[in-house]
């Protein structure tokens, strides 16, 4: 793990807007640190495999209409189904990159106009990241990255109060990643915040989202 002995492993978080770069960054980053021999996992949110995950998919996909608060806590509830097993690879010393987190959570329900506190209460005592990487790109240029795949949220429109949303929420352990440069320096940079992160956090205890 990242070259320690027994430490924990980390919990970076990805977070931008839709065709940020995001997934295909995360494949990245992880094959470059299970290269390095690093006991590394990929997850990410919504987790659309378990049961709460699949009404997850139905809503995005318009396949059912659930009420604004409804749906911010199902996304949330489907944090809280993974935390123990999150913990315990964290503890295990298996880092984890995951696409998306509980700021995904709060900066999508606040666009829709809920209430930032309302929206950030359901995540407290969810594991606090040890990095947050945000892919900074344009609405407008995201848009135009091969166009949305038709989900739910999908909009530029939309996609802007969201960029303003997660500004408003970038705290210590975020790092603003210029999303728009070319693939491979975005990855080189990626790299480096990770290695940073995993070497720094293996003494360092897991802690909980303060929100
Ligand atoms: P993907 O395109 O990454 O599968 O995301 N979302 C995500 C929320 O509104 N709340 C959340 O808590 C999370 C994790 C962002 C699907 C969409 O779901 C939104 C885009
Ligand atoms: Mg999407």
């Amino acid at each position: 793990n990242g070259g320690g002995k027994g430490g924990r492993g980390a919990l970076i978080v990805l977070e931008g807007l839709d065709r940020s770069g995001k997934s295909s960054q995360s494949a990245r980053l992880l094959s470059f640190l299970e290269g390095k021999g690093c006991a590394t996992e990929g997850w990410r949110f919504p987790d659309r495999d378990t049961s709460v995950g699949k009404m997850i998919s139905a809503y995005l996909a318009n396949e059912s209409q659930l009420d604004d608060r409804t749906i911010h806590l199902l996304f949330s509830a489907n944090r809280w189904e993974k935390r123990s097993l999150m913990e315990s690879k964290l503890l295990g010393g298996t880092t984890l990159v995951v696409d998306r987190y509980s700021y995904s959570g709060v900066a999508f329900s606040a666009a829709k106009g809920l209430d930032i506190g309302w929206c950030k209460a359901p995540e407290v005592g969810l594991l606090a990241p040890d990095l947050v990487i945000y892919l900074d790109v344009q609405p407008e240029k995201a848009a135009e990255r091969g166009g949305y795949g038709g989900e739910r949220y999908e909009r530029v429109e939309f996609q802007k109060r969201v960029a303003e949303h997660y500004h408003s929420l970038r705290d210590s352990t975020w790092k603003v990643v210029d999303g728009s440069l070319p693939m491979e320096t975005v990855e080189e940079q990626l790299r480096e915040l990770a290695m940073n992160c995993i070497s720094e956090c293996q003494d360092k205890q897991l802690t909980n989202l303060p929100w």
